[in-house]
């Protein structure tokens, strides 16, 4: 897609084409300084902040479709949160059959569309505790990745379609100017006014906190969602498509995986074999600088491992000789873990109009005439306190294992409540949960428990109960792990390098040291923006 303007400048008349939007690989004839692999979250950010310098070429590829073809409804409308899983904007892996879970098999969605995973998450944007990012800090032995320093990276707060002015729900002060929009809620049911009547009733046991942002996440408060005006906010909408639509030096090729990453001098991987398929052509492109691996925690790993990059070990056993044996590759997989605990209540929620067909039918049309009504808000609800009500599940080695045909999907086994500590976790929060939903400021409202809470009496029948329903919140990270330069393990040093090897970088959620103590989105946003001044500062 040319998109050729005229840029009038001040003193001068320049004629520019914007990027190009490739759908086949014989299509791609330039020569890249840079090669984003994956447009997804973190991706999108990297390419579009590279090409901010003219001088340099930037080339992203993407796996998965377009983001703007004929499902992209299911992307930009707030209300069908949640459908895009299962379509063709997910990669549709499974787990392992999980014994911690009675042997069940769990679906595990990861976007595969420009945009990447930002394209069909649950939209809850929660930056953390700025002890996340301190965290970060010590584990690369680079202050760095501090908060102090990464707080400037930041998304911009807008009103809903309705604008109303979410005046007590935010703090204005720690939200910025950044790309990506965020927003609250434009219309409140009375679930979210039981929650507040209690925190104003037991704020000692309750606390309101203003803002979940960086000097504490703890508590309830209204969620932030990348949802802007009346539309879904998305890497490739808030970074990808401005820096293609202007005159610029980034292209864009989509429906093309990347095979395998290639060695063109002694440990330097400046090059990338790409293929739409296992049976088609295969196609060499190579970066004069640097290769910018961000095919996220399940997608860049499996791709080490398939460029014999990973423990010698593990690729033997699929008979991939190992260039480099590095063992942390595709281990070390964390996630967090979910349970919904269900009541039926006494008056109008959220549920009820989204199971009636005919009120659902008119908000989309609605929506299509003017992007106004129930559809264009954020509609996602859940209290913030990830003390109690989600839990990060730390887990031994998990991995993330793979096949020689890179079209195959990757093993991928969470090991998902193999310790007595992830129980114990959730007994206690089941327990925390029966008594906050006992307090006054639910009288009248909470009908009969739909889950058969008033029988999870005991610590067995919660541990039972929770072994048959649990999920994941799909928050996978930590499979390519950052550490300090001079420790042995991990996998990229504070640098964002693959430790030993040249011109591979890695930037998204797998290099991250342990599952967030938020919702990673905001962090992998935050993490991109630094990675991209790191190379710009090195490298140009
Ligand atoms: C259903 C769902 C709900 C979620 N809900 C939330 C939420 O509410 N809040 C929150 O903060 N987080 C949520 N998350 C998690 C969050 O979206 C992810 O952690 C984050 O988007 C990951 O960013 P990333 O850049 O690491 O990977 P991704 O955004 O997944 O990007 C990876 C990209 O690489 C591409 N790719 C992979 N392999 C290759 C290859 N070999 N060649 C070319 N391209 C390749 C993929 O197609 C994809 O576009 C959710 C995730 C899902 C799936
Ligand atoms: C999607 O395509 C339409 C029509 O070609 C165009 O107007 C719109 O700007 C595109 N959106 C994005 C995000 O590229
Ligand atoms: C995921 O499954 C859906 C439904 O079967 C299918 O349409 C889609 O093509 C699948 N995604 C991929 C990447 O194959
Ligand atoms: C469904 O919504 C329609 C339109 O808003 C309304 O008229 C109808 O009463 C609703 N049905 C139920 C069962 O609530
Ligand atoms: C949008 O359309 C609806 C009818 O579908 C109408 O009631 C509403 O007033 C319109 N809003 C604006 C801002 O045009
Ligand atoms: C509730 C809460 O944590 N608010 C904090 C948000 O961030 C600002 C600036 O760091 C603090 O002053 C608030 O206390």
């Amino acid at each position: 897609m040319a998109i050729p303007f005229l840029l009038i400048g001040s003193s001068f008349l320049q004629l520019c084409l914007g990027g190009q939007l490739y759908t086949s690989p014989d299509q791609v004839t330039k020569k890249y300084d840079f090669i984003v692999v994956g447009a997804g979250t973190a991706g999108s950010v990297v390419a579009a902040r590279l090409s901010e310098e003219p001088s340099v070429q930037v080339l992203v590829i993407e796996a998965g479709v377009s983001d703007n073809g004929t499902d992209s409804d299911i992307i930009y409308v707030p209300l069908l949160v949640g459908t895009g899983v299962g379509t063709i904007l997910d990669w549709n892996y499974t787990t392992v059959a999980q014994s911690g879970l009675n042997g069940r098999t769990i679906d595990f969605p990861r976007g595969f569309v420009l945009g990447g995973s930002s394209c069909i998450n649950g939209m809850i944007y929660s930056r953390g505790g700025s002890d996340e990012y301190d965290r970060l800090a010590t584990v690369s032995g680079d202050s760095g990745w501090s908060w102090k320093e990464l707080q400037q990276w930041n998304e911009h707060h807008t009103p809903p379609w309705n604008d109303r002015r979410n005046i007590g729900e935010y703090n204005p002060l720690v939200h910025g100017f950044g790309p990506l929009a965020t927003g609250l809620t434009p219309t409140v049911f009375e679930t979210e006014q039981r929650v507040f009547q209690m925190t104003d009733n037991r704020p000692e046991l309750y606390p309101f906190n203003l803002d979940p942002n960086s000097t504490n996440g703890l508590g309830f408060s209204w969620f932030h969602t990348t949802v802007g005006t009346n539309a879904r906010s998305t890497s490739g909408l808030a970074y990808l498509h401005p820096a293609l639509n202007s005159c610029s030096n980034l292209d864009v090729l989509i429906h093309t995986q990347v095979t395998k990453l290639i060695e063109m001098e002694t440990n330097t991987y400046t090059g990338v074999q790409v293929a739409q398929s296992a049976t088609a052509k295969h196609f060499l492109f190579t970066a004069s600088k640097e290769v910018i691996l961000s095919a996220g925690t399940i997608g860049t790993p499996q791709l080490l491992m398939l460029s014999g990059i990973g423990p010698a070990a593990e690729l033997s056993k699929v008979d991939i000789s190992c260039v480099h044996d590095v063992p942390d590759v595709g281990c070390n997989l964390q996630d967090q873990n979910i349970l919904a605990i269900q009541w039926e209540v006494s008056s109008p929620t959220l549920l009820m109009f989204l199971s009636n067909e005919t009120a659902l039918r008119a908000a989309l049309a609605q929506y299509a005439g003017n992007k106004t009504g129930i559809a264009a808000g954020n509609t996602v609800r859940v209290v913030d306190h990830p003390d109690n009500w989600e839990l990060d599940v730390r887990l031994n080695c998990p991995t993330v294992a793979h096949i020689p045909n890179p079209f195959d999907h990757p093993v991928i086994d969470p090991a998902y409540l193999q310790t007595s500590f992830d129980i114990d976790t959730y007994v206690a929060a089941i327990k925390t949960l029966q008594t906050l939903m006992s307090t006054p400021a639910w009288d009248g409202f909470l009908l009969t428990p739909f889950t058969d809470v008033a029988n999870l009496a005991t610590d067995a029948l919660i541990e039972g109960y929770v072994r048959k329903f649990a999920s994941t919140l799909k928050h996978p990270t930590s499979t390519a792990t950052i550490s300090k330069s001079t420790d042995k393990g991990g996998v990229v040093g504070p640098d964002l390098l693959v430790k030993g090897l040249k011109g591979l970088r890695i930037v998204d959620a797998s290099i991250l040291p342990s599952a967030v103590a938020g919702f990673p989105q905001a962090e992998i946003y935050i993490l991109a923006e630094r990675a991209a001044a790191l190379i710009k500062s090195s490298r140009l």
